[in-house]
């Protein structure tokens, strides 16, 4: 996945796969064979666990693998899956990122037991814990998860026990439900630090290349950045696609309204969406389902 790719999938514009319709950093490709990110928590465990059940019915040595946090498996959606995956006896590797914290709330307010991995025992299902800030035990891991799941038609549970050491997101901040010195303390655990003195241990790796990288990245995601943002978004008919086999007359009514809507007041609207068709005339019937508050 290209940083074209990334970027554009952040500025939702013409080429973003999903047509600007979902949030930034939601992103997915058919090509790579990664289902896209969904925001209601827990709701891709049941399906990568379908989804793996598909690939043993086609017998072609394949697994599924699928992400999520140890907020995500406080859900329902997780125990249904994994029961239903031991049960099916499918290729399916559930990788649990155990960071401590579900936006706010600590791990230790979430479940009494210790952590995640213990579940695996009730569904009767492999299980690996592995400190998450270790890239090289990460990937040990999950090459293990990996070979059981297609050799075996087996699930496995990865706990992978890390920490969240930034906000959740640009509207936490995290100083009002933790201490600095928390934060301290893992600090000094960074998976990125350790792997780079891994690295300079062996003379693979050293400051001065990796400056250069860092300022060689940084240039090449600014100019992605620029790139995507100048692209116009994508075609506005698509807001009405996709779902039905052929858009529903409703729909088709708002559409129209909207460019109709867009035309008479231009200035209201980002630059991209005033260059639609000028030919759109306002139908009678959107006037009249306007005057009965029709949709
Ligand atoms: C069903 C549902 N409930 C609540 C939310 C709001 N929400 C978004 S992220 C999040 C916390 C997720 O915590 P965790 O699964 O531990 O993942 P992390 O963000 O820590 O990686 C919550 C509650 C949501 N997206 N979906």
């Amino acid at each position: 996945f290209s940083y074209d790719e990334f970027m554009n999938q952040l500025f939702g514009n013409e080429l973003d796969y999903g047509k600007g319709r979902q949030m930034p950093i939601h992103y997915g490709s058919r090509k790579l064979h990664y289902m896209t990110i969904s925001s209601p928590l827990a709701t891709q465990i049941p399906q990568a666990t379908g989804y793996a059940y598909g690939q043993k019915l086609a017998g072609d040595g394949h697994c599924t693998i699928v992400f999520f946090g140890e907020g995500a498996a406080s859900e329902g959606d997780f125990h249904a899956a994994l029961n239903m995956a031991a049960v099916h006896e499918v290729p399916v590797i559930f990788f649990c990122r155990n960071n401590g914290y579900a936006i706010s709330t600590p791990s230790i307010e979430q479940f009494a037991a210790d952590g995640v991995a213990p579940r695996a025992f009730g569904y009767r299902m492999h299980v690996i814990r592995v400190d998450g800030n270790d890239v090289l035990a990460v990937l040990a891991a999950t090459r293990e998860a990996r070979r059981i799941a297609v050799e075996q038609n087996k699930p496995v549970l990865i706990e992978a026990m890390t920490y969240r050491l930034a906000a959740h997101s640009s509207s936490d901040d995290p100083s009002g439900y933790r201490s600095k010195k928390e934060e301290e303390a893992w600090r000094d655990k960074d998976p990125i630090q350790r792997l780079k003195h891994w690295l300079v241990a062996r003379d693979w790796w050293d400051d001065d290349e990796e400056k250069a990288l860092q300022e060689t990245l940084r240039r090449e995601v600014l100019e992605t950045m620029k790139r995507a943002e100048k692209r116009p978004p994508p075609p506005l008919d698509s807001l009405v696609t996709d779902v039905y086999a052929d858009v529903t007359p409703a729909l088709q009514r708002q559409l129209d309204r909207l460019k109709t809507h867009i035309r008479l007041y231009p200035e209201a609207y980002p630059r991209g969406a005033r260059s639609l068709d000028p030919d759109v005339k306002a139908r009678e019937a959107d006037s009249d389902a306007d005057r009965q508050g029709g949709e």
